[in-house]
């Protein structure tokens, strides 16, 4: 709520960006999980990225920011195998997706994997939060990955996400959390079931004028 009311202002006033630093830029090529939580790396389709996971946070702390009043965060997710958006049956989903700074959500969406038909669809929220039906693999960069697990024979069933979100933020160090919440009792393996990695993460420092 703090981040909507941020950019109300930001919008609504005269101040423009000043400047803007790529201050983070990680795409795990070089191995580097410095400042990093709970991350494994795994080789997904020749790329190193951080998973998988289900249901389990990773994250990171980034340090030493120059001083700043916004910081600008881009993650690139692959949603893996199974999603089933806003299924609201308990037993399939809703399949949540969430992130946060400094302990306080900043983003919660729900992603869909699966297909849609006219006489049934399994719409998903992003790339607006939770609660909104778009089509699946709706604003995402690439829908031609094969899945890591349960579709892992199959292609189109990893999909890959560029989510960027600009939030008010003085302190010297972010905390940047991220996680999901899956629905799959309908699976004797959920891991393998659906699941999420992280490709890359970059923060920018923005200040105004
Ligand atoms: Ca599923
Ligand atoms: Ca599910």
């Amino acid at each position: 709520m703090l981040f909507l009311l941020v950019l109300v202002s930001f919008s609504a006033c005269t101040d423009t960006l000043e400047s803007e630093q790529v201050v983070y830029d990680n795409d795990f090529s070089n191995l580097d999980l410095a400042g990093f939580y709970n991350a494994r790396l795994q080789i997904f389709q020749n790329d190193t990225v951080v998973g998988y996971y289900h249901n389990e946070e990773v994250g990171l702390t980034v340090s030493n920011l120059p001083a700043h009043e916004l910081l600008k965060i881009t993650l690139d997710i692959l949603i893996h195998d199974s999603w089933d958006g806003n299924s609201d049956d308990g037993v399939g989903g809703p399949d949540f997706w969430f992130f946060g700074v400094d302990n306080e959500e900043v983003f919660r969406t729900t992603f869909s994997n699966s297909p849609c038909e006219t006489t049934y669809c399994l719409f998903q929220s992003y790339p607006d939060a939770y609660f909104r039906q778009n089509l699946p693999k709706s604003g995402s960069v690439d829908t031609k990955i094969p899945g890591l697990c349960l579709f892992g024979a199959s292609d189109n069933y990893t999909t890959r996400y560029s989510i960027t979100k600009i939030i008010d933020h003085k302190n010297f160090e972010a905390k940047i959390y991220m996680n999901s919440e899956l629905v799959s009792t309908n699976s004797q393996d959920p891991f393998c079931d659906e699941s999420w990695s992280l490709a890359n993460v970059k923060v920018e420092a923005l200040t105004l004028k």
